[in-house]
């Protein structure tokens, strides 16, 4: 940056970076075939079967969410808001119209369908960074500038995605990452947020210090805790202060709560590792419930190991002991594998050390990774961004340790280092 440059400003100008995040992607995916769902509560879980009640809430579609139920919620306690329709039509203590439609997790045709959206987006000739199977950073700085009109880019970017893959978009337009993310999640779903280069701090200085990119749950009760409550609190913070506090990730975030982020739009390199992580509403110590959630998380990381071609030599787990206690547990395989099993069966005798201790919550990772298909690896990026976090990294932004993660129980995702 040259001296006197604004923060974002490159010699051309401001750039123009674009947010995509599909609305409620996994339900979006099951109306696109099958459309009688359009308009219902849908609930989208993962690890459930029809007419079945375990598992956990992938998505809910918008109306379903006005029942309550949100991402990462067990089914059961799903169903407790939102029976199932076939079961309201045959009880006559539900009511019909407040019950909702189930599907299983089918990533497969998610993924396809991601894609579609991530070709779309190619085409508009800009620099796509793939973030997760349905979000996306997008620069056309290249293509146009502020004084065109991004409004109508952004209603036209949106039409597309509508028309020729069948989903709904958010999408935000920022002159930068950060603000472009917060700018996508501000009116969802169907939005289009625009944030003109001169006023990202003050779109921003209102918003809850949770809304800023970087920011989860924990960091931001902590952040309360100290009084900043919101993105204005957090930019006109002591830097020293936050800084003793969070590390250099805290100054990145309260850069971001400025407006400050000169991160360039890159494309996405190989992961390092893949992991998945998920918290219990209130912690547990029953054993077969712990060893049910670690099934989930490793079919999960499997099955993305599998789409991007990723082998993997070492497989562990994560457990978290209330409050921030954080135990890793790894095992290296004599080569390089991909055996869906195989995590399941390590990851669950290295899960057996915790039998008896209370967890709060739980991740798989493999790690290790090489690629059998380079290409394919490159190009299906599930999960990613930034968001979660741990107690040991308690502020998380997308930096470039390559590691994915995503954290099923608050619905952010990350780049968290697992060790
Ligand atoms: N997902 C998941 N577990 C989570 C969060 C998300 O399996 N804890 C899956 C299902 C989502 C998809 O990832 O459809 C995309 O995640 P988003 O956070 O973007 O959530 P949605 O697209 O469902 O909803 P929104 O409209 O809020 O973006
Ligand atoms: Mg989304």
């Amino acid at each position: 940056m040259r001296d006197g440059t604004l923060p974002g400003v490159s010699e051309s100008g401001p750039r123009v970076v674009c947010h995509v995040d599909m609305d409620c992607f996994y339900a979006a995916c099951e109306r696109l075939r099958e459309p009688a769902l359009r308009g219902e509560p849908l609930v989208v879980g993962m690890g459930y079967e029809s007419g079945e009640t375990h598992g956990a809430v992938a998505t809910a579609s918008y109306e379903a969410r006005e029942f309550g139920v949100e991402s990462a919620q067990a089914i059961s306690e799903a169903l407790d808001a939102l029976p199932r329709k076939v079961e309201a039509a045959t009880d006559p203590t539900l009511d019909v119209d407040e019950a909702g439609f189930y599907r299983p997790v089918d990533l497969e045709f998610y993924d396809e369908v991601g894609a579609e959206v991530k070709a779309l987006l190619h085409e508009e000739g800009g620099t796509v960074r793939e973030v997760s199977i349905d979000e996306a950073y997008l620069d056309v700085t290249d293509q146009f500038d502020w004084d065109d009109d991004p409004r109508a880019f952004g209603s036209r970017l949106k039409r597309r995605i509508d028309d020729e893959v069948g989903v709904t978009a958010s999408v935000g337009i920022a002159p930068s990452m950060s603000a472009a993310k917060v700018a996508s999640d501000h009116d969802k779903p169907d939005g289009l947020v625009v944030v003109e280069p001169g006023d990202v701090r003050s779109f921003l200085a209102p918003l809850d210090v949770e809304e800023v990119h970087g920011i989860g749950p924990v960091t931001a009760a902590e952040l309360r805790e100290m009084g900043i409550e919101t993105a204005g609190d957090l930019a006109a913070a002591d830097p020293a202060t936050v800084g003793d506090r969070f590390g250099e990730r805290g100054r990145e975030v309260q850069r971001f709560a400025r407006g400050e982020d000169d991160r360039p739009v890159e494309p996405k390199g190989k992961p390092k590792s893949l992991s998945r992580e998920s918290a219990f509403s209130n912690p547990t110590d029953d054993s077969e419930r712990k060893r049910e959630r670690v099934r989930l998380l490793a079919t999960d990381v499997g099955e993305r190991a599998e789409r991007e071609g990723a082998l993997y030599q070492t497989i562990g787990i994560k457990v978290v002991q209330p409050p921030f206690d954080v135990n890793t547990r790894a095992r290296s395989l004599p080569g390089p594998v991909e055996d869906a099993d195989l995590v399941e069966s390590v990851a669950l005798d290295l899960l057996a050390e915790f039998a008896d201790d209370r967890v709060r919550k739980l991740g798989v990772r493999v790690s290790n990774l090489s690629f059998t298909d380079e290409q394919q690896a490159s190009l299906t990026g599930f999960a990613g961004d930034q968001g979660a976090e741990t107690a040991t990294e308690p502020i998380d932004t997308d930096g470039s340790t390559g590691n994915e993660s995503r954290d099923l129980a608050d619905g952010q995702r990350s780049l968290t280092e697992f060790e």
